[in-house]
């Protein structure tokens, strides 16, 4: 398979990395009238900074915790501590049973979430998608120093992300350096000034992606920021946005939560 070296900035700090995989000019096919709907929410830049419902980051804390003890036996206060006292092969592990979490291991709480988030986006949201035929809720480990964080993308390249807003929630909060980078603006680029892989085609060290990578807008590398949040706020995005290669440049493992709802047009 073909390796090329990549270079992408975060911050105005370049970075170079290796992608396995053939790369070609875009396509996309016409936005869904759910999605022209989060896009007309989200403006110039694709996102919005809003606030993280109310007790989404004790509850997420707290399953961490004991699904951590419940494989491992090791006890954990603080999830940022995380690269400290877990290994490789229990953390394999880890995000295994962590990628089989769903809004039902949180009950009516969650719909309080979802609530929440509808309330501050203006848009009618469900959190069951209709084209995965499940919900999706997602924890995301990224340890310091590690290539645990995923490519740049739009998740929008997957035909089941065609109809949801993305929300991007910090579980332990770590300061601009754990922020997730993103593009702003991208999802407005013309389709054939991007190159990327194609879905289930990128492998970054020993991980491959489903979701295609994107490496370059009009031949030049990538140039991503980190956009401003405070410890009270999360992200909502258009899954047409690039986002991703969430390098943690902090002293601890950063926890974030992805979750995917579906609009109602
Ligand atoms: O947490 C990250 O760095 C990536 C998250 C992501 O890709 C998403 O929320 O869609
Ligand atoms: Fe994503």
């Amino acid at each position: 398979m073909t390796e090329t070296a990549i270079t992408t900035f975060v911050d105005g700090k370049s970075r170079e990395w290796l992608l396995a995989g053939e790369l070609s000019r875009s396509s996309y096919e016409a936005v869904s009238p759910a999605q022209q709907l989060v896009l007309n929410r989200v403006g110039k830049d694709g996102y919005i900074v809003i606030r993280t419902p109310a007790s989404i980051c004790e509850v997420l804390n707290e399953y961490i915790l004991k699904k951590v003890h419940e494989i491992t036996r090791k006890r954990l206060d603080d999830i940022g501590l995380y690269h400290a006292i877990i290994d490789e092969s229990e953390h394999l592990k880890i995000i295994e049973i962590l990628r089989e979490t769903r809004f039902g291991d949180f009950d009516e709480t969650a719909s309080g979430w979802v609530a929440e988030i509808s309330d501050q986006t203006g848009l009618r949201l469900n959190p069951y998608i209709t084209r995965l035929q499940r919900d999706h809720i997602q924890i995301r480990t990224v340890r310091p120093g590690l290539t645990d964080f995923n490519p740049p993308h739009k998740d929008a390249y997957l035909a089941i992300w065609h109809d949801v807003i993305n929300i991007w929630i910090p579980l332990n909060y770590l300061g601009h350096e754990a922020i997730m980078p993103l593009c702003p603006g991208s999802h407005l680029w013309a389709e054939e000034d991007i190159l990327r892989t194609a879905a289930r085609g990128a492998q970054v060290g020993k991980y491959k992606y489903n979701v295609p990578a994107v490496v370059s807008y009009q031949g030049k590398p990538l140039r991503m920021i980190r956009p401003a949040l405070g410890p009270q706020d999360c992200l909502a995005f258009t899954p047409c946005l690039v986002h991703g290669f969430g390098v943690n440049e902090t002293q601890h493992t950063r926890f974030a939560l992805e979750f995917r709802l579906e609009v109602i047009p």
